[in-house]
């Protein structure tokens, strides 16, 4: 129960903090989660199963994860590290064209291992066995996103997923 009745004048209900701490639910080690993102290329291609198994047989967690469409100005901002590349356009355009699953994976030095678990950015270079060697289209349709640091696994998490929305 959240909701306590108060004595005020107003006669409304005040919403206590009793319940709800600004801590997360499970103490996870800093530098032992990555953020992804499923993109439009693999979630069309009806691979968003195949793809999370290849991340559970891994031995990543799931800590938090939604299915979601980004608008062109959202991808935009998740990607605005790339602004002056020349294929920015194109990505963000591409990222927001259909829906895609962000998630928050857990493992120990997970940002690491999920860049050697998805293979390089172009998948003709990735190797095998790889997610993006086995879902990835294209250098830019390459099924999924992978953190490039502890500190930019902490800002996407946080740009996409509360602190309730991770167990
Ligand atoms: P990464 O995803 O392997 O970290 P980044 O260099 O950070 O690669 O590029 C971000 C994303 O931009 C890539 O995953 C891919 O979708 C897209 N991208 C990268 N290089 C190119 C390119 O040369 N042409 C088109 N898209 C690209
Ligand atoms: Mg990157």
């Amino acid at each position: 129960m959240w909701l306590k009745k108060t004595n005020n004048v107003s006669g409304l209900f005040d919403i206590t903090t009793k319940c709800i701490s600004l801590q997360p639910k499970k103490n996870i080690m800093a530098g032992n989660i990555t953020f992804t993102m499923i993109k439009p290329d693999a979630v069309e291609a009806n691979n968003i199963g195949p793809i999370l198994a290849k991340i559970n047989q891994a031995g990543f967690r799931i800590v938090a994860m939604k299915y979601m469409k980004l608008s062109a100005e959202t991808a935009g901002k998740f990607y605005e590290v790339h602004k002056e590349r020349p294929f920015y356009g194109e990505l963000v355009s591409y990222m927001s064209s259909g829906p895609i699953v962000a998630a928050v994976l857990e493992k120990a030095n997970a940002v690491a291992e999920y860049r050697t678990l998805i293979g390089a950015t172009d998948p003709t270079k990735a190797d095998e066995g790889t997610i993006r060697k086995l879902f990835a289209k294209s250098i830019a349709a390459n099924a999924v996103h992978g953190s490039d640091s502890d500190e930019n696994a902490n800002i996407e998490a946080n740009f996409f997923f509360s602190q309730i929305e991770r167990f």
